[in-house]
């Protein structure tokens, strides 16, 4: 997908984003996927290799346009964009060699589209770390090597397999050449990967070319990373942690461009059980950290907020009386390919979208004068390649007379 500049999207275009939760073993990731999914899924214990098979839930994108949307609308409900999350066993050294629970979760990494990756800042002596001590750093490492160590292998098996193609077609062929491209970008590739660095890091600008042959061998250090620190309630309440500076230098190193953010599986279990209410326990949270006129927020909005704009994510509306519903698109999306998100009838049958922007009616108090923003000139006629923006709202037009959404 084009997104202005001649920059191309990496990844896969849908409207059912996924992201697993990847790293070494009990560091907290199930923990973490039952506080962000708010359920019982999962299974959190304190001895490495407790996840085996994936489990997956939806959670809401939180949206604020969308609650005002139905309120501006007065409709009936609201349907919000979804964002989908799978707890992933955890990695050990060696995985990519079969230590551990060994390859066959490499696997789940690979059909996701962005990765959360957790990290252990927390230090408690009675929760094992694998390693035998904390030192994120360290871990970090040992998780971005066996990613690049499973991606090379596979790359090696893809060159093979485009030799033994190469050699059965002629020289001058079109498919010849596009194969030629292939090998020479997976080349490149190869010596990056050697060097210890991700895939998504090679370039900023990608060509449609190349897009097309990484995404269609969907390696796993070509995906978008959120690296999350788990740290106790008391560094996160406070913002800081030991580790941060050291782990801030090594991302800009061999990283750079992955996000950063702090969290606390233990804040965030237990901001869900008691419901964010005022409770004993973090009561002496906020004694502990000097904390007591400090209203404690949950870190997961933010943390969905920064995998939305990672996997270049936006959101268009539809608003009618029965319901206001938020619908996830890329970044570049047309007005066309937005209305096949809806159903791909929409898309084939597209004739124009009537878009209007939320900053101008976000202020406006229910009932909706819609005659009013149309004499203002606040209701667009947009074509099929009207590129989407953030926020939009759109009736869809089709063929056969009827408006769609
Ligand atoms: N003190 C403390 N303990 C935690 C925290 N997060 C997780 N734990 C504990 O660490 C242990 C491992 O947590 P899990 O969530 O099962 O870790 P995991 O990464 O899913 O582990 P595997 O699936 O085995 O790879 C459990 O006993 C958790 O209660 C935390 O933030 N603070
Ligand atoms: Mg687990």
């Amino acid at each position: 997908m084009n997104i202005g500049g001649g920059k191309f999207l990496l990844g896969r275009v849908s409207n059912n984003p996924t992201s697993g939760i990847v790293g070494l073993a009990n560091v907290g990731k199930s923990t973490f996927f039952q506080a962000i999914t708010n359920s019982k899924l999962g299974n959190p214990a304190n001895y490495p290799f407790a996840t085996i098979d994936a489990e997956c839930a939806k959670v809401n994108i939180p949206s604020a346009p969308l609650s005002n949307l139905l309120r501006i609308y007065q409709s009936a409900k609201s349907v919000p964009g979804t964002l989908t999350i799978y707890d992933i066993a955890g990695l050990t050294r060696g995985a990519s060699q079969g230590h551990g629970l060994g390859n066959k979760f490499l696997n789940d990494i690979r059909h996701v589209d962005g990765i959360f990756q957790v990290v252990r800042g927390f230090l408690k002596e009675d929760i094992t770390h694998i390693e035998g001590n904390v030192d994120p750093v360290r871990d970090l490492s040992v998780v971005q090597d066996e990613l690049i160590l499973k991606d090379l292998e596979f790359l090696e098996n893809i060159r093979e397999r485009l030799n033994k193609k190469m050699r059965m077609v002629s020289k001058t062929s079109k498919e010849y050449q596009e194969m030629k491209v292939e090998k020479e970008l997976l080349d490149t590739l190869e010596e990056h990967l050697f060097n210890g660095k991700k895939i998504r890091h090679f370039k900023d600008h990608w060509n449609l070319d190349e897009v097309k042959i990484l995404n269609k061998h969907n390696f796993l250090t070509s995906k978008p990373t959120l690296i999350l620190l788990n740290v106790s309630p008391q560094d996160y309440v406070r913002n800081e942690n030991k580790f941060v500076k050291h782990i801030i230098e090594w991302i800009n190193e061999f990283s750079p461009g992955d996000k950063f953010l702090l969290f606390s599986a233990e804040f965030e279990s237990q901001f869900i059980e008691c419901k964010g209410i005022a409770s004993e326990y973090f009561d002496r949270i906020k004694e502990d950290t000097n904390a007591s006129d400090v209203q404690l927020v949950s870190a997961i909005p933010e943390i969905i907020l920064e995998m939305r704009r990672l996997l270049n994510l936006i959101s268009f509306f539809t608003c009618g009386p029965q319901e206001v519903h938020q619908w996830n698109i890329r970044e570049g999306t047309t007005a066309q390919e937005a209305a096949g998100v809806i159903h791909s009838d929409f898309r084939d049958t597209f004739i124009s979208a009537d878009v209007i922007k939320y900053d101008d009616l976000k202020t406006m108090e229910p009932p909706l004068n819609e005659s009013l923003l149309k004499s203002k000139g606040l209701i667009k006629r947009a074509g099929k390649q009207y590129i989407m923006h953030d926020n939009d709202i759109a009736l869809f037009k089709a063929a056969g007379g009827k408006n769609k959404k």
